[in-house]
């Protein structure tokens, strides 16, 4: 078995081609995908934010690694289904207002439909008043907001109030999530709860949901 360092130089330069044959080559040589998201995909995202963070790197280059970290989860996304063919239940998901950051958001959805849930993304940027609409219309399970900005933290608490303005709070369950939210945080806006990563964010979803 080679070691994920070709992937992670591959996601560092942007180099789609290089990372997806990589990723390929990994999960033909025996990798968990699990590991080669978490130790190969997502160490590499940390250390493009940390290039970016002393200007070694800039938005462009930035925008390129993210990129070809989402083609190689779209090599990896079928090994994550379980082929459950009854709905665990519907969810909502989204990335809250005046924030583009997706992956992290993507990845949650993406194992949230592997593990049985039937996903209803907004995308990025949406408003509280998005997040109300679509709940309306669909009536979900749970409500959930990534946010990957210290500054945009905020909607979360926006569109609680919103859900709750709207009568909707005490029909569905919130759950957020990104890098900059804390469980402190999910507790101060008086959402159900908080998940580090994706795979956490499919157990607390079972849990909160009572399928666990
Ligand atoms: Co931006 N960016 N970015 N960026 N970017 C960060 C987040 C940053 C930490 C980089 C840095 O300075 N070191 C910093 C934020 C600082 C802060 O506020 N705390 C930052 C900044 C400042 C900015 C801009 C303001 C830069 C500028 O314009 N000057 C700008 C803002 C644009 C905007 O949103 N309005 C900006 C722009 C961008 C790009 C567009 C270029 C690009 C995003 C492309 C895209 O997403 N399609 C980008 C990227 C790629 C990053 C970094 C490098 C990588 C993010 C990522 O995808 N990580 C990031 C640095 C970093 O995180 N190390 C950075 C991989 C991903 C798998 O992890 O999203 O954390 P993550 O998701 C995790 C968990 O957080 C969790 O599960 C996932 C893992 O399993 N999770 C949830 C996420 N959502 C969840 C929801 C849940 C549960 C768990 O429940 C609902």
């Amino acid at each position: 078995m080679t070691d994920l360092k070709a992937l992670i130089e591959a996601v560092n330069k942007g180099d789609i081609t290089a990372a997806t044959t990589e990723t390929q080559h990994a999960v033909e040589t025996g990798y968990n995908p699990q590991d080669i998201l978490d130790k190969g995909l997502i160490t590499a995202m940390d250390e493009v934010g940390e290039n970016f963070s002393k200007g070694k790197i800039f938005i462009p280059q930035m925008l390129r690694s993210a990129k070809t970290m989402q083609e190689c989860m779209k090599v990896l996304e079928p090994l994550f289904q379980e082929g459950s063919v009854t709905s665990k239940g519907k969810i909502i998901i989204g990335t809250v207002k005046g924030d583009l950051h997706d992956i992290g958001k993507n990845l949650v959805s993406m194992m949230m439909e592997g593990a049985g849930f039937t996903m209803f993304d907004l995308g990025v940027n949406a408003s509280p008043e998005r997040f109300v609409q679509k709940a309306q219309e669909i009536e979900p399970d749970i409500v959930a907001m990534s946010a990957l900005l210290s500054t945009t933290m905020p909607s979360m608490r926006q569109t609680v109030e919103a859900l709750k303005q709207a009568s909707i709070r005490r029909k569905v369950k919130v759950m957020i999530g990104g890098a900059p939210v804390t469980e402190k945080y999910a507790r101060e806006i008086e959402a159900d709860c908080y998940a580090p990563d994706a795979g956490s964010a499919v157990i607390k979803a079972k849990e909160i949901l009572g399928i666990a």
